[in-house]
């Protein structure tokens, strides 16, 4: 068996979103990888850039002119060595020469071929006989702010988390019960409701805030009861895209109201505490680690995560560990542009009791890789949409990997101040 490259190629196809995005193929002498990058519509500051000046058209000219005739003849199994080498070749902090999303898909495209070389799937080669436990699906169920276009909530997604089901089987069920029910609910109570959804199958609907909340809330209680054991309720403020940095406050166009900081504080942990929430992703904006951290200290049986906060980045992670902000963050490996990168951000969230959540991104790809990440790195939960065929290839890909690990397979355990 072999790794060696024979041979590459680098293409733009589409993602689910329309986009322009890069695919690359690495052919070794025993097997074949294809990866693609996805990409967000709601993106962090201290995120890589994408494509060179923005052009994918660009990046695959860099890619077969620069990247190519160096990756021919390398190791694809020296998974290391060859992100060192998409670093070098860059030469830029994050990305900027040769785009981070072409360095993903070529990172992520190398672990593909070896695991195809060696006949393993992605997660057993990456993660090996002891990484058998299944994620939770972090389902998006309500989408507003950025990825709801106007008529929807300023909060970006309403998400389920079933955090008391025994298999992952279980699990996705309960989020298409769930997602179902609210869909239900809104034909039912919104005359204006057109069953209309996002980009990550969630529904658009012309409501508040607190009618998202009560709506799902209330599905908890609904779902809970009919499969027998808990769901409970999380959010992704984003609040990045609602922060005025001039007016320093957030900005909640939808029902015309603005919270300065310490509003928002206030707001959130009443949230948190009339909806029982479980999960809270950027309640605050992206630079802002003094209230994440006040926020945490204050809250017990719920993860507050950071998406735009960390951005992968474990410097910026170790910066959150020291000022105690979140206890979760969000590994989105096109954040930073290699696997390795990604895998030292969710290490690093383990050792220090930080809960690692592995996501899509909005405009996505009918690929699965982020489910074999999910379960290779040890993250407690996946983030993706219900339904929709970029989300559901991920869902239906946990399914499958938990038929593989058979009697070994085990849901994850989710670590909270206080047990739930
Ligand atoms: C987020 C993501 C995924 P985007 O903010 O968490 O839901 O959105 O991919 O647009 O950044
Ligand atoms: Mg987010």
């Amino acid at each position: 068996m072999s790794t060696e490259i024979k041979k590459v190629m680098a293409r733009k196809i589409f993602n689910s979103r329309g986009e322009e995005t890069i695919e690359v193929d690495i052919e070794t002498r025993s097997g074949f990888g294809r990866a693609a990058a996805p990409a967000g519509a709601s993106k962090g500051l201290a995120e890589v850039e994408y494509y060179p000046g923005g052009s994918v058209e660009a990046a695959v000219k860099i890619f077969h002119e620069s990247i190519a005739p160096k990756l021919l003849g390398m190791n694809a199994n020296e998974q290391e060595q060859i992100d060192n080498f998409l670093h070098e070749i860059d030469g830029t902090e994050n990305f900027q020469r040769i785009g981070g999303n072409t360095a993903y898909a070529v990172s992520l495209c190398a672990a593909k071929a070896t695991a195809d070389s060696y006949k393993l799937l992605l997660c057993e080669y990456l993660g090996g006989y002891l990484a058998y436990e299944l994620p939770f699906p972090l389902g998006n169920v309500l989408s507003g702010g950025k990825h709801g276009h106007g008529r929807a909530p300023d909060i970006q997604e309403f998400l389920v988390l079933p955090i008391h089901a025994e298999t992952f089987w279980d699990a996705a069920k309960a989020n298409v019960t769930f997602h179902r029910k609210v869909g239900e609910d809104l034909r039912k109570t919104k005359s204006t409701f057109t069953s209309g959804r996002s980009d990550e199958g969630a529904w658009i609907a012309d409501i508040t805030n607190d009618e998202a909340l009560d709506l799902m809330t209330q599905a908890c209680f609904d779902v809970s009861d009919e499969l027998g054991f808990q769901c409970r309720v999380g959010v992704d403020i984003a609040a990045s895209s609602l922060w005025n940095p001039e007016e320093k406050c957030y900005d909640y166009s939808h029902e015309r109201v603005k919270r300065t900081p310490e509003e928002q504080v206030e707001y959130v942990s009443e949230m948190i505490d009339a909806h029982n929430l479980i999960y809270v992703e950027d309640p605050f904006h992206e630079e802002d680690f003094e209230n994440f951290a006040s926020l945490t200290k204050s809250t017990k049986d719920c993860l507050i995560c950071g998406d735009d906060l960390f951005v992968t980045n474990v410097e910026r992670l170790k910066l959150g560990i020291k000022k105690g902000a979140a206890n979760s963050i969000i590994i989105k490996p096109n954040q930073i542009g290699t696997l390795t990168a990604a895998w030292q951000a969710a290490k690093k969230a383990r050792e220090s009791l930080y809960a690692p959540v592995v996501s899509h991104r909005s405009g996505d790809t009918v690929n699965a890789e982020i489910a074999h990440l999910a379960v290779a790195f040890h993250c407690p939960i996946i983030k993706t949409g219900v339904i929709e065929g970029a989300r559901i290839a991920k869902i239906d890909e946990l399914i499958r990997i938990e038929e593989m690990l058979g009697k070994r397979a085990r849901m994850a355990e989710i670590q909270l101040k206080e047990k739930c």
